[in-house]
């Protein structure tokens, strides 16, 4: 396992690289490239860039999360031909600086939705939280001015101003794709990309839906072991694999994240994990919680040991993180929690190793 870090690059994160050096461990770094539209090719001179800062820093920079797919691939346009053949071009040059795994998401329209980006916890933190009922008073046809009446100020991804324009035109195309389009699309794309993939070996890693239900009217194809073995099977490579996380799939009960991890890691299909917790308070509602088992409905030490069992050699990183003693940032992005996250997992891993090894326990 080795433990990484997201960072959003320079002028994107208030973290800096120096910070992200003490957490214990020296975690790998996370990162991408944020000026290059989606669907273009990113240049080799950026991504030169953004090696270079984070090797200076004394730092690794294996993993890519994300390079987005462009909604043309999605919705299935005769265009997605050219965002495929730049996708491609973007895995070749991202090769030649070192990148392993590549992390990617298929969610028409957002990536992640919450309700809240900072509902104020019992302990006065704040947290990203999620609330079925506000999701559903949206009305599809009313998109833009719901959205910004309830993103509290905030951005979340996919919401950028420039972007709430299109959403209209977006979700008029989308009521001809359903799930099953929706995966004829992701299939073409593999189809494209994993020979790619494979010849400069960087693995693919789809990251669930979040949540791992259908919102706004729009389809969602990566929810549940089902769903992640259709995928699988698109394309029968171990470079077609998953990230898996579990606060994203975790959000549905009926999700059994360790037999996930124990299922999918035995077939090498597993390259990058997002470990995070998050409290659910009845079905379809939840808060993102600290890392901490006892604090979320997730059981972390569980969700380890799968990761230690099925000899998990690929990446982690904690994901999302509650904003704690007043920092101010990015919601579910901030320093704190996130390295506490770290050292908490690496705490877990440690005392599983040493159980194991010393002492011969299952
Ligand atoms: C949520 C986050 C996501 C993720 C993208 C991957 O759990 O990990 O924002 O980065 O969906 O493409
Ligand atoms: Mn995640």
């Amino acid at each position: 396992m080795k433990m990484t870090f997201r960072w959003f690059g320079e002028g994107y994160d208030s973290i800096s690289l120096e910070k992200i050096r003490q957490i214990p461990g020296k975690p790998g770094i996370v990162s991408a490239i944020y000026d290059v539209p989606v669907g273009e090719v990113w240049p080799v001179e950026k991504i030169r860039k953004l090696k270079d800062t984070v090797e200076n820093a004394g730092l690794e920079l294996e993993v890519i999360e994300s390079v987005n797919v462009h909604e043309d691939i999605k919705l299935g346009l005769p265009s997605r031909d050219r965002y495929i053949e730049n996708y491609m071009q973007t895995l070749r040059n991202l090769a030649k600086f070192g990148i392993k795994v590549v992390c990617y998401n298929f969610m028409p329209v957002f990536d992640w939705t919450r309700s809240d980006l900072a509902k104020v916890l019992p302990d006065g933190s704040t947290a990203l939280s999620y609330e079925e009922e506000k999701v559903q008073k949206v009305d599809p046809d009313r998109i833009v001015e719901e959205v910004e009446a309830n993103s509290n100020g905030f951005e979340l991804p996919g919401w950028e101003p420039e972007r709430l324009k299109t959403l209209k035109v977006l979700f008029e195309q989308y009521k001809n794709v359903d799930e099953e389009k929706l995966l004829e699309n992701l299939g073409y794309f593999l189809r494209a990309i994993i020979p790619v993939a494979e010849e400069v070996d960087i693995k693919m890693a789809i990251h669930p839906d979040d949540p791992p239900w259908s919102i706004f009217g729009l389809p969602r194809i990566v929810k549940s072991k089902e769903t992640l073995e259709k995928i699988m099977n698109l394309v029968d490579s171990p470079y077609n694999g998953i990230t898996l996380c579990s606060g994203s799939l975790g959000a549905n009960p009926d999700n059994d994240i360790p037999a996930l991890i124990r299922y999918f890691g035995a077939k090498g299909r597993i390259h990058f994990g997002h470990v995070r917790n998050i409290k659910i308070h009845s079905p379809r509602n939840f808060d993102e919680s600290s890392h901490l088992s006892s604090d979320g409905s997730m059981d972390m030490f569980e969700i380890m040991k799968a990761y230690y069992d099925i000899d998990f050699k690929g990446y982690i990183r904690p994901d999302h993180g509650r904003m704690i003693w007043g920092e101010i940032g990015r919601p579910g992005y901030g320093l704190y929690d996130r390295a506490l996250g770290i050292a908490y997992l690496n705490g877990l891993w440690e005392a599983i190793d040493k159980m194991k090894k010393r002492y011969s326990f299952d």
